[in-house]
């Protein structure tokens, strides 16, 4: 058996536990160039350079963010970028306590001779990009795997999760090799009618064959986090779940699949609103605690949708859209506790149609 170096394994060990001490989770605020577009083609803000740098500053700054949020994971461009008083973005993190983070992968493309299925892209070189990466202050990566779900057509096929489970692997050794604790996302689109008992089934097929590649691949769990989908029934499905009966069967996929030695699982929000989000964490955590992981968030859409709709593009809106994010912020912190009443001011439904970009 192959081991990593006890230091390098020390250190992403405590990079890990970090990220996920109690109350605290993931501001995912690594949108490419072209995802950040459509954020700001809502809000009317043209995608220039200086206004990503803006927002990203406006989430930075905002004061006591560093108590609800332990890690923000960045797109390249703001790893290496100054604010415009120039600071690096990375200080700003640092300060408040936050761990840089960065997305790694390279996008998706289909996956050829399969039924419009798609894998991730991004290995050629990523050791040499850690490198830097690490350099430049990052501490943890991320790499997301998309997989659909249909019954009909048997999505996701074995071959969408086989190159989902061994991409995944490679990616998370690459990173701990070079000191990045993995943030290991394989996400389940919410598209189609399916109910949750499906979603439930494919989760755990998925999750499992992830699990065996990391075990295949040596990945050390105590020093990398799982970022899965909730179990959820699909978009265009009629019958409506509870928090509580989706807070059942994630935990329960979860217990059937992940190893206890991992740290932590930081969901995705998926296209949820930002209040389902929350509450649905919250269910977990207070009806089926404590789990062998920690349960937390790593969201997006769920953390930054009111905020961008409170900014509009506007310096004079600033201060009301970090107060904002704040709040979410906090809700959160205190759905990982399972300790959150509902309740505060939120965007309405994220769902995208086949995010798959
Ligand atoms: C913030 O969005 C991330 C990057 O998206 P692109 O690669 O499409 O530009 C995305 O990977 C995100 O971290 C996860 O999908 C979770 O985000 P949500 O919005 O589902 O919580």
């Amino acid at each position: 058996m192959v081991k990593i170096d006890q230091a390098i394994a020390k250190e992403l060990v405590e990079s890990a536990e970090y990220i996920c001490a109690p109350g605290k989770g993931i501001l995912a605020a690594d949108e490419s160039t072209g995802t950040i577009k459509k954020r700001f083609d809502a809000i009317g803000v043209e995608n220039t350079l200086d206004n990503r740098a803006d927002y990203r500053e406006l989430l930075f700054t905002t004061k006591g963010l560093g108590e609800y949020i332990s890690g923000a994971i960045l797109f390249e461009e703001t790893l290496f970028q100054k604010t415009s008083k120039g600071e690096m973005m990375v200080d700003l993190l640092k300060g408040q306590g936050i761990l840089p983070g960065i997305k790694v992968d390279k996008g998706l493309v289909p996956l050829p001779l399969s039924d419009g299925e798609t894998a991730t892209t991004g290995l050629d070189g990523l050791g040499q990009r850690c490198k830097e990466y690490y350099a430049a202050g990052a501490r943890f990566a991320k790499w997301r795997a998309v997989l659909q779900i249909d019954a009909k057509t048997h999505k996701p096929s074995n071959l969408s999760i086989m190159e989902t489970a061994h991409g995944l692997a490679r990616y998370a050794a690459i990173c701990q090799e070079n000191k990045l604790v993995p943030i290991i996302e394989p996400e389940i689109l919410t598209d189609g009618n399916h109910d949750i008992e499906y979603c439930a089934e494919v989760t755990e097929k998925v999750l499992a064959a992830v699990f065996k590649a990391c075990s295949d691949h040596h990945i050390l769990l105590e020093g990398a986090l799982l970022k899965p989908n909730m179990v959820t029934e699909g978009a265009e499905c009629k019958t409506k779940s509870s928090s509580e009966d989706i807070a059942y069967y994630t935990v329960r996929t979860l217990k059937r699949t992940v190893p206890p030695a991992l740290v932590g699982v930081t969901f995705l929000s998926g296209g949820q609103s930002e209040e389902e989000a929350s509450v649905n964490l919250n269910a977990m955590n207070k009806l089926f605690g404590p789990t062998p992981w920690k349960l937390t968030f790593s969201y997006g859409r769920a953390l930054q949708a009111s905020t961008q709709a409170a900014w509009g593009g506007k310096p004079e809106n600033v201060d009301k859209a970090k107060a904002v994010l704040l709040a979410r912020a906090k809700a959160n912190s205190e759905a990982q506790l399972g300790k959150y009443a509902g309740g505060v001011q939120s965007a309405g439904s994220l769902y995208e149609k086949k995010y798959v970009y």
